[in-house]
């Protein structure tokens, strides 16, 4: 039976793999709050239907679905495809699934993290946010993996680990007072060496302009490979992304990793600017709890936020102008892995994008 422990994976002799190492599987979740999802979440359900068959012809998927979406779930899903009934607020499994941990002896075991909807009540994006936080818990306890539950707010997507010892991540989210406004930065690198065996956080600045979630790192900045990185790259000095991207680049550059490599950096060209239209924006409901959508709003778009999966790379396709170019820095960066495109507007207008959907399942290795 999977049990919740008291201990720290550190203490323990977990570390979290780099999301490039073998994994067992992923999990999904399936949306479906109209209130976020235009069009009764027919189309984003299309979307994420591309994304987890892209996903499964490489490894096996699971995809958690409510009660009442459970049979369309089913039938909109490759059979290939686990479907479990799952009860959630919205569909974002890198951020509400567990960061799983392995150690040198082949075991696996899961971080379950405190989920506020990226803020709680001081700027958080849906009320309530109850049964997001029960995922990652009901995750492990159906993957059979004894569970650390953190005692911080986390989401998944804030974070990136090169599986050696680095983590990347921003000061916009981890240092935001509606996370936790009890720690500081050095309580916060504690608090990840502890839950994730890292060694050294390499802090970027603010996140993609207009991010949602107050600058997830999965959007912004990811690694490749270790002591590599694919950064969402600006060229228009006008552009507010411009700024952003730059200080993100030079703080690379002044930094080295855990293992003391310099970092080489592969730019992704941003796409757009993307907004949304206002055909978009009238097909969302209006809903009490979340966050409106406005015709004319700027949307986070960005290549980094893809998802790397046993031997291909499953990438959004997002401006017709820059999807090819993004591909090819795709491809050199994970070269023997081949890179996949999926439509991906639908997923970025409900907030994110194919790697905020996603949550990989390591390989346990023996050492
Ligand atoms: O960046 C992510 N990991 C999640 C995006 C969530 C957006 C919620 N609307």
């Amino acid at each position: 039976m999977a049990q919740t422990l008291d201990s720290t994976p550190q203490a323990d002799g977990f570390r979290m793999p780099a999301e490039f190492e073998p994994h067992a599987g992923t999990w999904m979740a399936w949306p479906e709050r109209t209130d976020n999802w235009r069009l009764g979440a027919g189309p984003a359900q299309q979307a994420f239907a591309a994304v987890a068959s892209a996903i499964a012809a490489a490894e096996p998927v699971t995809v958690a679905a409510s009660t009442r979406q459970f049979e369309n779930a089913r039938s909109r899903l490759p059979a290939a495809v686990r479907v479990v009934e799952i009860s959630t607020n919205d569909a974002w499994m890198r951020d509400t699934g567990p960061t799983f941990v392995i150690d040198r002896k082949g075991r696996r075991r899961g971080v379950d993290w405190i989920f506020n909807a990226w803020g709680g009540l001081d700027g958080g994006l849906y009320f309530p946010w109850d049964q997001d936080d029960l995922v990652a818990h009901k995750v492990l306890e159906i993957e059979g993996a004894d569970r650390y539950r953190a005692p911080f707010v986390l989401e998944g997507g804030a974070i990136h680990v090169d599986g050696q010892g680095t983590l990347l991540t921003t000061e916009e989210c981890l240092l935001n007072p509606n996370r936790n406004p009890q720690l500081g930065r050095a309580d916060i690198e504690s608090l990840l060496q502890r839950y994730l065996g890292i060694e050294q956080v390499v802090w970027l600045g603010r996140g993609v302009y207009n991010d949602e979630t107050d600058g997830h790192v999965d959007n912004l900045c990811c690694f490749t490979a270790p002591g590599e990185v694919a950064l969402s790259w600006c060229n228009d000095r006008d552009d507010p992304q411009y700024e952003i991207s730059r200080d993100a680049y030079e703080r690379l550059m002044a930094e080295r990793d855990a293992r003391g490599r310099p970092f080489k950096v592969h730019k992704l060209p941003q796409p757009g600017p993307l907004v949304m239209t206002v055909a978009e924006a009238e097909g969302v409901d209006t809903g009490e709890g979340a966050k409106p959508r406005l015709a004319g709003d700027r949307m986070a778009g960005s290549y980094v936020n893809f998802y790397v999966a046993n031997g291909r790379v499953v990438m959004p396709l997002l401006d017709s102008r820059r999807d090819r170019r993004a591909r090819q820095v795709l491809a050199e960066a994970f070269p023997g892995r081949e890179v996949v495109g999926v439509p991906a507007r639908e997923i970025l207008l409900g907030g994110g994008n194919i790697h905020c959907i996603t949550q990989q399942v390591p390989a346990p290795r023996r050492r």
